[in-house]
């Protein structure tokens, strides 16, 4: 038989740790809400079935605010899966449930999987989940998917399911104390017109849910009708809450001893539903926040909730503190990739290509008598161009593995915390911080992590802003010619270029919020849970490599392979006379990029060959490398009056142009044709005035160091002082919520709300 079988929870339950221990899989896994952003399927035989394993974003209800979380709802209400595995964490049980819930609620067949089972150990707790089975009548499997928790336990106990699972429904007693039937006989018509269960109707309408009610286009009487019984939001989010607390009591007691932990979380499943006894009595310690329970997420004002805090928040997250060890985290992951570790492994292979491939195969090619252009192609196009790319593997790996033990830490969402009342202030959200945080990796994948924010304009500038953070592509850029020209100080260059994207970005953020009034966002709620911290495993670890590597070796041999080849033929023939060397012809690329190359001579890179590979980096950024290699090297390019100026210059022009076309095809995925096309002409224009500034204020400084540098001290103290004045006056009688405009905050100056 063919089944569908979609992993539905709340974010950062671990639904993808499970997809990928399920189907196999590598996709990826954060320890932050929201890594999971599409829908990610995967096709498995059991048991002679072929199964669909659907892993989707995370959401906290069927009542949604982020595109994201419209993709799973969607899934989930055209009810086209046979089975909805539904993943709660046992530290989050209560608000997991709240889910569960309306999963019951819409009728539709559920396994629950209580997962992160290891943390109820470490804290010396076992979970008797016997009461709830029995009250929901579902199955429920507790596992740890980060580890290897048997999986196939969980797919048998779900196919038996499907196969068994028939039309009795569960009495979910609590909605007794709802007036369903009132609302039944008012919108029951228009329910079962827009093809929905009238009773799931009634209750979305008394939550007030946006998409039920655009659905059943109610008209004036029948809405009036529904305003008459009052607000009853708050009042279905209580009665679940309680229904909550009253089959959670007891579920989470003192160990008695591991092993008889072992047996709840390996066998117990097995035992069939109604033979289930009653549960163990002792009190349950079921940590939730009742302030992050979903009703509660649009409640007006500005807040950060913070779960799972421990002491090492206590110095992470200090005032004074969380941005100098940032700051030091970030330059102690660059001296590490970009200094000797990273150095050496690429030191080494340059050297293994060299002597092993690139000198006997030009030395064997030659002892042959090939002809030239043969040789070049091969030698100079291909190994030097490619293997010059190639050798930055190590680097690449290293910076991925330090980003992602960042993420898996749950490091980032502190990063998050911490910018979010700087990001505020321009209109982005400590949620912005996250997808910038990515762009370190790669900005495509980056700007499709956006749809996890809520509000429209926010994502947008999120979206325009990302690409501005220096992906990984442009490493091997700044590697090279950082190394060429600053030697022993190139790791702090580098780090110095991606400090310069994230200003720029953050620049970019406060001008929008002021100029733009498209992307005027303003001052927006954002409720973040903060993650405990967590360690990634040796496995995870290795997977992270070989995910990292494996991405980067197949653009290697593909899209960077097949470009070098183009660059190296178009540069090496002309439109008349065939292979150039040798003769006085000039190339195809000479000639055209030739076109382009006065507008780089404010620079000093003025030439066709620092034009090509520009151009050639449009489809992927390492290609600007390759290109420069099979052109001759850096040597060939910056040989103005100030070599290292220009090549600094280059670099940043490299930083802030755009990133690739696979960029550009997913801001047009997220935010449309219009504003990819004003992210394209804002990132080249962005790109040439910043590095014009960088070029001049840098001729100065070499000119006339003394004079420069006092100008721009005395120049940076003015505008830091008009800054400060500028928000004094605004902020004048702000509260602690908001920096002035306390009339629109939510919040009156003692913090409570209004
Ligand atoms: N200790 C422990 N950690 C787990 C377990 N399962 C997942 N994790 C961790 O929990 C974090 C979230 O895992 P994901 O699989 O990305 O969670 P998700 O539900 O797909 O998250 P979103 O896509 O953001 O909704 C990661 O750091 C995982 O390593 C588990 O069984 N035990
Ligand atoms: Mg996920």
């Amino acid at each position: 038989m063919d089944y569908t079988v979609s992993l539905v929870g709340n974010p950062n339950v671990g639904k993808t740790s499970l997809y990928n221990r399920i189907t196999h899989s590598l996709e990826h896994v954060g320890n932050w809400h929201g890594v999971t952003v599409a829908e990610v399927s995967k096709k498995i035989m059991f048991d002679h079935n072929t199964i669909d394993i659907v892993d989707l974003p995370g959401l906290y209800s069927l009542s949604v605010y982020s595109p994201e979380e419209g993709i799973s709802r969607d899934r989930i209400l055209a009810k086209s899966s046979d089975l909805i595995v539904n993943i709660c964490e046992v530290n989050n049980l209560a608000r997991n449930l709240y889910l569960t819930l309306q999963l019951l609620e819409l009728d539709v067949p559920v396994v629950l999987v209580i997962n992160m089972m290891d943390e109820l150990r470490k804290q010396g707790k076992v979970l008797n989940y016997r009461n709830i089975e029995r009250v929901l009548k579902i199955p429920i499997v507790p596992m740890s998917a980060k580890y290897h928790s048997d999986v196939h336990l969980l797919m048998d106990v779900s196919v038996d399911y499907i196969k068994t699972h028939g039309a009795n429904t569960v009495r979910l007693e609590y909605l007794d104390k709802l007036p369903l039937d009132d609302v039944i006989s008012i919108i029951g018509a228009n329910a079962a017109q827009a093809g929905l269960s009238p009773r799931w109707a009634a209750i979305k309408v008394l939550e007030n849910d946006a998409f039920v009610l655009g659905k059943l286009n109610l008209d004036k009487a029948q809405s009036s009708a529904l305003a008459a019984m009052g607000d009853l939001q708050a009042r279905v989010a209580q009665v679940r809450y309680e229904f909550i607390d009253k089959i959670t009591e007891g579920a989470i007691t003192r160990s008695v001893s591991s092993e008889h932990h072992e047996m709840h979380e390996h066998t117990a499943h097995n035992v069939p539903l109604e033979s289930h006894g009653e549960n163990a009595g002792e009190i349950a310690e079921i940590p939730h926040d009742k302030h992050v329970r979903h009703h509660d997420r649009h409640k007006a004002g500005e807040r950060l909730q913070m779960l799972g805090v421990s002491k090492l928040d206590g110095i992470v997250l200090n005032k004074y503190l969380a941005l100098p060890i940032f700051l030091a985290v970030m330059a102690l992951i660059f001296v590490i990739t970009f200094g000797l570790v990273g150095n050496f492994f690429t030191w080494l292979l340059e050297l293994g290509i060299d002597k092993l491939i690139y000198n006997p195969l030009t030395g064997w090619l030659n002892s042959i008598n090939c002809p030239d252009w043969i040789v070049g192609l091969l030698g100079d196009g291909i190994i030097q161009g490619v293997g010059g790319i190639l050798v930055f593997l190590p680097q690449i790996v290293l910076l991925f593995f330090f980003l992602a033990l960042l993420e898996d830490s749950g490091y980032i969402s502190r990063v998050a915390f911490m910018t979010d009342g700087i990001f505020r202030k321009i209109g982005l959200s400590g949620r912005s911080a996250f997808t910038m945080l990515m762009g370190f990796g790669c900005s495509a994948t980056a700007v499709l992590t956006a749809r996890g924010l809520e509000d429209e304009k926010m994502r947008k500038k999120t979206v325009l802003l990302t690409p501005f953070l220096s992906c990984s592509a442009r490493l091997p850029v700044y590697s090279t010619i950082a190394g060429a020209f600053f030697a022993g100080g190139s790791p702090f260059i580098i780090f110095g270029m991606y400090l310069l994207g994230a200003a720029v970005a953050l620049l970019l953020a406060a001008l929008f919020e002021k100029c733009v009034k498209p992307l005027k966002s303003g001052k927006l709620s954002f409720i973040m849970e903060m993650p405990p911290y967590r360690f990634p495993t040796a496995e995870r670890v290795l997977q992270i490599i070989w995910n990292n590597a494996k991405v980067f070796l197949i653009r290697v041999g593909t899209t960077i392979f097949a470009l070098n080849v183009i660059v190296w033929l178009l540069s090496n023939f002309s439109f008349t006379a065939g292979y150039t060397v040798g003769k006085d012809a000039r190339s195809i690329l000479e000639v055209i990029s030739g076109f382009i190359a006065p507008v780089f001579r404010p620079f000093g890179f003025g030439n066709w060959k620092a034009v090509t590979s520009l151009l050639s980096g449009l489809v992927a950024k390492e290609v600007v490398i390759s290109s420069i290699e099979s052109l001759g090297g850096v040597e060939a390019i910056f040989m103005g009056a100030h070599p290292s100026l220009s090549a600094l210059t280059f670099m940043v022009f490299t930083l802030l142009y755009v990133p690739c076309v696979a960029t550009l095809v997913a801001i047009k995925k997220e935010a449309g044709l219009k504003w990819m096309f004003f992210s394209l002409i804002l990132q080249i224009g962005v790109a040439y005035l910043v590095s014009l500034a960088f070029y001049g204020i840098g001729l100065l400084v070499l000119l006339n160091p003394g004079v420069t540098v006092g100008v721009l001290i005395v120049a940076f103290v003015v505008a830091v002082c008009i800054a400060v004045l500028i928000s004094k006056i605004k902020g004048k009688g702000s509260c602690p919520y908001c920096t002035g405009g306390c009339k629109t905050c939510d919040r009156k100056k003692d913090g409570k709300d209004r």
